[in-house]
C-alpha cells in the first residue's frame, strides 16, 4: 500500500544519505539512490497528502554536512526584537523616548538571508562567518569568496569586520529551482533556505554558482573609526565598497517610519531580493549606548515583522502530540499548502478551547498562517465551504501513547498525562535534554532518539553516558555504522563540559528555560547548591517567582539522576561566558569607587570580569583602571596622587562597548 511504500522508501533514502554524506561509504549507487528518489517524489506528488513532514525531498539540498570550523564572535552577533503592527512601534517609540529626547531613526529594509560576518585584516578578506548562537558561527570564507559583491580586499589597508546579510535574489532562486526541478530535486521552499543551503556547503563550488549577493549593515565597533553615527557608519562602508542597501532612509519622527514601512509593505513585491520586514535603528551611537541591549538584542533596534501571508487548505484530520511534560497539543493534518515559502502539512490547534471557539470542525477549509516563520497556526474556518459531511471534534480522555486517563490542571486550558513513564513523555523529555539550546548533543534528533528508546539503549537521561557501553550494539543497527555511531559518542562526551546553565534547562524542569536556567546557574554557581536551596532562597531572585522556585523544590525532591550524572562526569559548575575579551580591559586590575548610575557595583564588576578585566578593592601602583561614579571616596585622591588612569561611568560604558 502507498503509505507503506513510501515509508519504506524514506527509510532506504535516509540510511543511504546517512552513509554517504557521513561514512562516506554507500550502500547504493548513486542511480539506485535517484531512482529512489524519483520514486518517492512521484508517489508524493500523487499522494500529496501523504507527505512527511521528515521526507527526505524536502531536505536542504540534501544533508547538509556540518563539520565548519567555529568561530568565536569577539562581539556577540545579535538578533532582533520584533513587533507587528503600529500599537507595538508606538510603544517602542514611546520607551526609547524615555531615554533618549527626540531620537532620529535610521530605517533599513529587513533581507531576508542569513546573517554574515566578514573580518579584513590590512584591507584583506581574511574571514567570512555565519552567526550560529551569535557568540560562536561556523567559518565560510569559502564560500564568502565566491559572492560577487563581497571586496575581497579594500581601498584603505585597515582592519575592520562588517556584517550583514548574505542573501539569493528572487530571480535566482526562480532559475535554481527550475533547474532543480529539471533534475527532478526538490526545490527550495524559499531564497532564504537556498541561500543557506548554499553557504552552508564545505565545496565552494556550489555557493559560487548559485549567484549569491550581500548588504552590509552593521559596523561592530565604529569607535575605532570615530564615527558617531550608523547613518555614518553606512557611508564609511559604502565609501569602502561594500554594498549598502540604497533605500536605506534617515527618519527624524515616527511619522516618516510609519511612512516608508506603508511604502514598502506595498512596493516590496518590485524588490529584486525578499524582505520579511523594516528593520528601525537609533542613529546617535551615544544614544544607542545610553539604550543598550538585553541578552539578545540591541534596545535600541526592532523588526517591524509584515503580516503573515495566510492561504487555504484542507483539515483532513486532527492527531494529538504528547509533550515532555505530558503536555496533550491537538495537531491538525492538513492537506499539504505552501504558505510563506514552505510546504506546510500539520497546524497547531493550541488545545481544546482553542478548537471549540473557532468552532473547527474535521473535514473543514481553514485558513493558515505562518506568523514569524513559527509553527503555522489555522486561524480560522471558512464556513460558507462547509459541506455537511465535517464531523465534530472530540477531545480524547485517555493519552495516545500510554493509554493513561488524562488530567486537566485548574484553570488551565491544556490537558496532561499525568503518566510520569508514559513513553512518549520519557521521548520528549530525552530529545529536549540533547537539544541545541540544552545540552546541544548533535545528531540525537527525534528519529534517532525513537530508535535508540524503543531499543531500549536509552531511557533515561544518564543513559546517554552509558551508551558507549553498547557500541558494537548500536554500530550495527540498521541506518548506523561505526563512524556515525563514534560522531554520536564524541557529541555525548563533548556535552559533558558544558556550562551549568545547559544542564539545569536539558533537564526539563516545569517552568524553566533557558534564560531562568541562566539566572540560577549564575546565582547558585553550582548544581548542588541549587539543590539544596530553600523555597525563599529560589523565591527571593529576581525574574523568579513563587510557581517557578515551587516546581524547582518538587523537581529536586522527587529526581533521581543528577547525582548519577555528576557520578558519570558532568560539569556542575557555571562557566559564565566569555563575553568579548577587550584590550581594553584583558589582564588589568579595576577599582570602582562612588556610585554608578547605570548598574549596581556587582553588575559592573561581573561586566569587568566578563571583559577580561580583574577587580580588585585598593588602589595601588599595580592598578590598572579606577573608576569614579558620583561621590567618590579616598581611592580617588590616591589615584590622582598616584598617576593611575580614571574613567568616568561614561568612559567606562564606552570602554565596555556599553
Ligand atoms: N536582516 C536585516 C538586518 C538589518 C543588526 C545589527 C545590530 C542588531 C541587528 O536586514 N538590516 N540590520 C540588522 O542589524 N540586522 C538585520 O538582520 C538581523 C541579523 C540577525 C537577525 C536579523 O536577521
Amino acid at each position: 500500500m502507498i503509505e507503506k511504500r513510501i515509508d519504506e522508501l524514506i527509510k532506504i533514502i535516509n540510511k543511504a544519505s546517512f552513509e554517504y554524506y557521513t561514512n562516506d561509504n554507500p550502500s547504493i549507487t548513486d542511480q539506485e539512490y535517484d531512482d529512489y528518489m524519483d520514486e518517492l517524489i512521484r508517489l508524493e506528488t500523487n499522494y500529496p497528502h501523504l507527505v512527511r513532514d521528515d521526507s527526505p525531498t524536502l531536505k536542504i539540498g540534501g544533508q547538509v554536512i556540518d563539520d565548519f570550523k567555529k568561530v568565536n564572535h569577539q562581539i556577540p552577533m545579535m538578533s532582533l526584537g520584533d513587533i507587528f503592527n503600529y500599537d507595538e512601534l508606538d510603544d517602542f517609540d514611546n520607551k526609547i523616548r524615555k531615554v533618549v529626547a527626540r531620537p532620529t531613526y535610521v530605517c533599513e529594509l529587513k533581507i531576508d538571508g542569513l546573517s554574515v560576518s566578514l573580518l579584513y585584516e590590512n584591507g584583506k578578506l581574511i574571514r567570512g562567518a555565519t552567526r550560529g548562537d551569535g557568540t560562536v558561527g561556523e567559518d565560510i570564507t569559502h564560500n564568502v569568496r565566491t559572492i560577487k559583491n563581497v571586496p575581497k580586499s579594500l581601498p584603505q589597508d585597515i582592519d575592520i569586520e562588517v556584517r550583514g546579510e548574505i542573501y539569493m535574489p528572487k530571480s535566482s532562486f526562480e532559475k535554481l529551482n527550475e533547474e532543480r526541478r529539471k533534475n527532478k530535486e526538490k526545490e527550495f521552499a524559499n531564497p532564504r533556505n537556498a541561500a543557506a543551503g548554499s553557504v552552508r556547503r564545505l565545496d565552494s563550488k556550489i555557493a559560487r554558482e548559485r549567484n549569491l549577493s550581500t548588504f552590509i549593515y552593521h559596523l561592530p565597533n565604529p569607535d575605532s573609526f570615530n564615527l558617531n553615527s550608523h547613518y555614518e557608519s553606512l557611508e564609511f562602508m559604502k565609501k569602502l565598497n561594500f554594498n549598502v542597501n540604497k533605500e536605506i532612509k534617515k527618519c527624524i519622527s515616527l511619522q516618516e517610519v510609519k511612512e516608508y514601512i506603508d511604502y514598502w509593505t506595498i512596493h516590496r513585491s518590485d524588490l529584486a531580493y525578499e524582505i520579511d520586514g523594516i528593520v528601525i535603528k537609533v542613529d546617535n551611537y551615544r544614544d544607542q549606548r545610553k539604550l543598550g541591549y538585553t541578552a539578545r538584542v540591541p534596545k535600541w533596534a526592532i523588526a517591524y515583522k509584515f503580516p503573515a501571508e495566510q492561504v487555504l487548505t484542507k483539515l483532513r484530520d486532527i492527531e494529538f502530540c504528547v509533550g515532555r511534560t505530558g503536555k496533550i497539543t491537538p495537531r491538525a493534518i492538513l492537506s499539504p499548502v505552501r504558505v510563506a515559502g514552505s510546504v506546510v502539512s500539520y497546524a497547531t490547534l493550541h488545545n481544546e478551547d482553542y478548537i471549540k471557539s473557532k468552532d473547527i470542525k474535521i473535514g473543514d477549509t481553514v485558513s493558515i498562517r505562518k506568523a514569524g516563520d513559527i509553527i503555522p497556526e489555522v486561524v480560522e474556518v471558512i464556513k460558507e465551504r462547509r459541506t455537511k459531511d465535517e464531523q465534530d471534534f472530540h477531545m480524547i480522555d485517555a493519552c495516545p501513547i500510554c493509554g493513561t486517563k488524562l488530567v486537566k490542571k485548574l484553570n488551565e486550558a491544556a490537558y496532561f498525562c499525568p503518566n510520569e513513564k508514559c513513553d512518549a513523555r520519557n521521548i520528549e523529555g530525552l530529545i529536549h535534554f540533547a537539544s541545541r539550546d540544552a545540552m546541544n548533543i548533535e545528531g540525537f534528533g527525534e528519529s534517532v532518539v525513537d530508535d535508540f528508546y524503543n531499543s531500549n539503549y536509552l531511557k533515561t537521561i544518564p543513559d546517554f553516558y552509558t551508551l558507549k557501553n553498547y557500541k558494537e550494539e548500536l554500530m550495527n543497527k540498521e541506518g548506523f555504522g561505526l563512524k556515525s555511531i563514534n560522531k554520536l559518542l564524541e557529541a555525548i562526551e563533548n556535552s559533558k563540559k558544558n556550562s551549568l546553565d545547559k544542564l539545569i534547562f536539558g533537564l526539563g524542569i516545569r517552568h524553566v528555560g533557558n534564560k531562568t536556567a541562566t539566572i540560577l546557574a549564575n546565582e547558585f554557581q553550582t548544581l548542588d547548591n541549587l539543590k539544596h536551596a530553600s523555597f525563599e532562597d529560589l523565591s527571593s531572585i529576581t525574574d523568579i517567582g513563587d510557581k517557578i522556585a515551587k516546581s524547582i523544590i518538587e523537581y529536586f525532591k522527587n529526581e533521581k539522576i543528577t547525582d548519577k550524572l555528576k557520578e558519570l562526569g558532568l560539569n556542575m559548575k557555571y562557566v559564565k561566558p566569555i563575553q568579548n575579551i577587550s584590550s581594553d580591559f584583558q589582564d588589568k586590575t579595576f577599582v570602582l569607587t562612588g556610585t554608578l548610575q547605570t548598574m549596581g557595583r556587582k553588575e559592573a564588576q561581573d561586566l569587568i570580569t566578563s571583559l577580561g578585566g580583574k577587580n580588585t578593592n585598593s588602589v595601588s601602583k599595580n592598578t590598572g583602571v579606577v573608576i569614579v561614579g558620583e561621590q567618590p571616596g579616598s581611592k580617588y585622591e590616591k589615584a590622582l596622587k598616584l598617576g593611575i588612569t580614571i574613567w568616568t561611568e561614561e568612559e567606562f560604558l564606552k570602554h565596555a562597548r556599553r
